[in-house]
């Protein structure tokens, strides 16, 4: 990072992980420092956009007149000598591409209701004057209500949009839709304004696509406006004043991202900016008085829980109790069995990895998985798995003595109570989650035979077992919990507070055409953005 450039955007937001690259931009998650929300930030380095400068300014001119349900929000840009950073409105879901892909095709219901959003997207940017001209897939983004918002604008395309096959699934009247919206000729092609109320949309719906804006520009908000003024110590009138000016810079990310805050039914707060620390703790004193509800969520945009990491404490407490935390988690390392692969068919095929097994190595253990153990697929037969389960007592012992800490002193014990019952649920959890169950047994002993999909990666290797068992060695790597039912692999990561940021499933499978062996990837909850980088992750860690 050149320090001069990203000084600015620092003070304001806290940087997260890449979420995509194009050719002179790149996009980042970050965490806005005063309302602790989520964003996108779109960085472009000056130098390499040369002859497309101007056409960044488009975007950035477009965005600032584009306030809409179905629309990316602009919320501040910043320009330095060699950079210009969009703050954009995050979308937790990913790319709407990602998901057709992800379910193969979506139910004329679900993209009914999709297509209504992107129709009323397109109507309001037509009303403001503004075409997008690319329009796609990759450029609808799903937010958190799964709703679809537009992004990149300022793109020119030349419309070729030619010649077309139909899906044969489609019915007759989205086949009859596509056709009137797929003509060259602009006067045959069907009118934004015919659509919004055409029979395709309609189906199931009593009114027309509203495509008016629920948050027109000009309007502003009451209580972000008086949160502001308090936390500025300015009269409302200043700071009505300042936000009308609509300069996308602080002030305007802070009244937006608050704004958001309202829309979502969260408090309208602002917290503390870090402050020296002496500072800092005097506010926090002062804000502990007056805000006793006001906290930083939980949520991270991390991919995994490595032991190192830090925690996100309450805004109010103190550093202190990060460093107990990370410091137990260092403290307790995790006894990792050696990877099983379901080779032998006598073997108990419901296996749980990334866990301790014998009671006393779990009194030492808590959430993560640390060091993997590269070993040779051992056969375990389902005694052996019995004599080393975990006891319910034991359990219940380990988390106690955990729990009451002799050395905790009384002015910490409330916050550490609060640590602990948090990590306690958490692990309550992952014992409901890791105990093998002794009903459900699966009797898959070789892998599913799938056809070619695109939610399936092909590999070089020959053998599934192999493959299995480079897998759990990566995940182990990446502190993945999982729970092993013949070739499938039910991952999850954990967020420090124990709480579930992620579910997905890997499973080993036989492809038929071509044959080979691959692994299919499903994501069942979580940011669709970490998702994605997690799995190429573990998929160019497996060596595939
Ligand atoms: N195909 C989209 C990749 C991710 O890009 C974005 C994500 C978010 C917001 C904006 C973009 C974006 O404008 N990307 C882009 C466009 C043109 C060239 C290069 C990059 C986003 C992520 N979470 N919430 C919003």
């Amino acid at each position: 990072m050149a320090g001069d450039d990203y000084e600015e955007i620092l003070k304001y937001y806290e940087l997260h992980g890449t979420v995509g690259t194009g050719g002179f931009a790149k996009v980042k998650l970050a965490r806005h420092r005063l309302t602790g929300e989520k964003v996108a930030i779109k960085i472009m380095d000056k130098l390499a956009l040369q002859d497309d400068l101007p056409r960044v300014k488009l975007e950035i001119d477009a965005m600032k007149d584009l306030s809409h349900q179905h629309i990316c929000r602009l919320y501040h840009v910043i320009e330095t000598p060699k950079k210009i950073f969009m703050v954009l409105e995050y979308c937790p879901g990913g790319e709407l591409f990602d998901y057709i892909i992800s379910k193969d095709h979506l139910s004329e219901e679900e993209a009914r209701i999709f297509f209504r959003q992107i129709v009323s997207a397109i109507a309001y940017v037509h009303s403001q004057g503004y075409a997008h001209r690319d329009l796609k897939p990759e450029n609808l983004l799903i937010d958190e209500e799964h709703n679809l918002k537009l992004i990149d604008f300022g793109l020119c395309a030349k419309p070729k949009r030619g010649k077309y096959s139909t899906p044969k699934w489609l019915s007759p009247s989205s086949t009859l839709l596509l056709d009137q919206m797929l003509q060259v000729d602009p006067k045959k092609r069907i009118t934004v304004q015919h659509l919004l109320s055409h029979p395709w949309l309609m189906q199931g719906f009593s009114d027309a696509v509203q495509w008016q804006s629920k948050y027109p520009l000009g309007h502003l908000d009451e209580d972000c406006v008086r949160e502001l003024s308090v936390f500025h110590q300015q009269s409302r009138e200043s700071i009505l004043q300042l936000i009308n000016e609509w300069k996308y810079d602080h002030m305007s990310a802070t009244y937006l991202l608050l704004l958001s805050k309202k829309t979502r039914g969260k408090r309208v707060r602002l917290r503390f900016p870090c402050l020296p620390e002496h500072a800092s703790t005097m506010m926090s004193t002062v804000l502990e008085h007056s805000r006793p509800d006001a906290q930083l969520e939980d949520t991270e945009f991390t991919l995994s829980t490595p032991v190192t990491r830090k925690v996100a404490s309450k805004k109010h407490e103190n550093k202190e109790n990060v460093e107990t935390v990370s410091a137990l988690r260092n403290e307790m390392p995790f006894v990792l069995p050696t990877p099983k692969t379901p080779l032998a068919k006598s073997q108990i095929e419901t296996q749980v990895q990334a866990v301790p097994l014998k009671a006393a190595a779990f009194k030492e253990s808590q959430f993560t998985a640390v060091t993997p153990i590269k070993k040779p697929a051992t056969p375990t037969n389902a005694d052996e798995l019995a004599a080393d389960e975990i006891l319910p007592e034991r359990r219940c012992q380990s988390v106690e003595l955990d729990l009451n800490l002799a050395h905790v002193d009384s002015s910490q014990k409330k916050r550490k109570a609060k640590i602990f019952g948090s990590l306690e649920r958490g692990l309550d959890k992952v014992i409901t989650m890791l105990t093998p169950s002794k009903k459900k047994r699966c009797t898959r002993d070789c892998p599913r035979k799938l056809k070619a999909h695109c939610n399936i990666t092909t590999t070089h290797l020959l053998n599934p077992d192999e493959l299995l068992n480079e897998i759990i060695i990566v995940l182990s790597k990446k502190h993945v919990e999982y729970v092993q039912k013949g070739y499938t692999l039910k991952c999850q990561t954990r967020s420090d507070f124990g709480k579930v940021t992620m579910e997905f499933e890997l499973e080993v499978c036989q492809l038929t055409k071509p044959e080979a062996v691959g692994i299919r990837r499903q994501r069942l909850k979580g940011d669709a953005w970490v998702y994605k980088r997690l799995i190429e992750d573990i998929l160019s860690s497996c060596q595939v």
